[in-house]
């Protein structure tokens, strides 16, 4: 499962936007108040399921989730993020206050994205550059007692990676062999994850999002591979979403938008982290799971349970065209050679659906 966290200044639209990407489960957790942590689990859409569904008519379907937490204890210029609340997140997502509310106040007095998102950017370097020197002086101490390649290659990637951070660039605009990036897992640093960075509109911008990074200047700031942008207005969309299905697409559709913003960040964050679906069918249960581009089927079983990865004998994969095409009969894509038999070492495809086969 996809784990996210959300960083932001104080009143920008973190918790507007949790309890939006959440609120099908209506299990979001909150002990209220600045102070404690949020965490809201998000259902990631995927008409394909539906469509699953449908054929197997199974008890239920489940979607594949994302988790996401709001982070407790950042109350922006005076306090400093925390790092070790986010040392299990595959992703940040930074919500970015656009919109302009005289009730609702900024902590620097007026709305400007581009220091925000420079101020955000700082804490989370100054939290990095924390770490790399604590490393470093460890790594120092260590080598008085005897030298070895090993730390003088991590010194050398962490030394590498401290420069880059004291020239204020974020640790996702490296680009690191796969070697010395063995050094730096177990750092979890943050300027290392992938951003997403949710604009957080204002209403009167609602209808024509695509130009609100070019008009609030953010363009360079957002540019590169580990960081993606998506705009959109959390209050609107919010009580959007709480109305009844049908009335939710008129009113997106009113707006001028195609999908709702919880298609949009879960799409969005999906693409960032490179990640697939692959699905479990029967009369049970059609159930859809999220992994990394390139996970290998072991470890796609184990995603679904351990003992599933331990005795994992053989995958049997069919692609969900191939499924849907022949209206979910498993014995007619048999016979027609559409059913694999794949290996532990098999990469998993989007779409593939699997029946693992397995002892324990
Ligand atoms: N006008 C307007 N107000 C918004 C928007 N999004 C959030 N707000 C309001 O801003 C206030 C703060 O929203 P929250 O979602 O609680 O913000 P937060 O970032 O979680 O705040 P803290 O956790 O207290 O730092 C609330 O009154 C929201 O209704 C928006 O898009 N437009
Ligand atoms: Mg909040």
């Amino acid at each position: 499962m996809l784990r996210a966290g959300l960083i932001g200044l104080p009143l920008t639209g973190k918790t507007t936007l949790l309890r939006l990407l959440s609120r099908q489960n209506r299990g979001t957790r909150s002990t209220g108040g600045r102070t404690e942590p949020q965490v809201g689990v998000a259902q990631v859409p995927d008409p394909r399921l539906d469509v699953l569904a449908e054929l197997f008519e199974p008890q239920r379907h489940v979607p594949a989730t994302m988790e996401v937490s709001e982070l407790a204890g950042y109350g922006g210029a005076e306090s400093r993020l925390d790092v070790s609340e986010f040392r299990d997140a595959d992703a940040l997502l930074h919500v970015l206050r656009m919109f302009r509310d005289e009730h609702v106040p900024h902590t620097a007095g007026n709305v400007d994205p581009v220091r925000d998102m420079r101020q955000m950017e700082d804490e989370l370097m100054l939290a990095d550059l924390a770490v790399s020197e604590r490393r470093l002086e460890r790594i120092r101490q260590e080598q008085k007692k005897g030298k070895s390649r090993k730390l003088s290659e991590e010194a050398r990637v962490i030394d590498q990676c401290r420069s880059a951070l004291e020239e204020g660039r974020p640790l996702r605009t490296l680009t690191l062999d796969a070697e010395d990036e063995k050094h730096l897992r177990g750092f979890s640093f943050l300027s290392a994850k992938p951003l997403l960075v949710v604009l957080n509109l204002d209403e009167s911008d609602v209808s024509d999002p695509d130009d609100a990074v070019e008009r609030a200047g953010l363009n360079e700031m957002l540019a590169g591979d580990a960081i993606e942008t998506v705009p959109i207005c959390a209050k609107i969309e919010l009580e959007i979403a709480e109305l009844p299905a049908p009335d939710c697409a008129a009113f997106l559709d009113d707006l001028g938008l195609t999908d709702s913003g919880l298609d949009r960040v879960i799409r969005a964050s999906y693409h960032l982290l490179g990640y697939i679906s692959f699905f479990t069918v029967g009369e049970d249960e059609c159930r859809a799971w999220s992994v990394p581009r390139g996970t290998s089927a072991q470890d796609a079983a184990g995603e679904i349970h351990s003992d599933i990865a331990r005795g994992f004998i053989r995958a049997e994969v069919v692609p969900y065209d191939a499924l849907t095409a022949r209206g979910g009969s498993h014995t007619a894509c048999r016979k027609n050679g559409e059913v694999r038999l794949e290996g532990k070492d098999y990469k998993v495809d989007d779409g593939d659906v699997i029946n693992f086969r397995f002892a324990v």
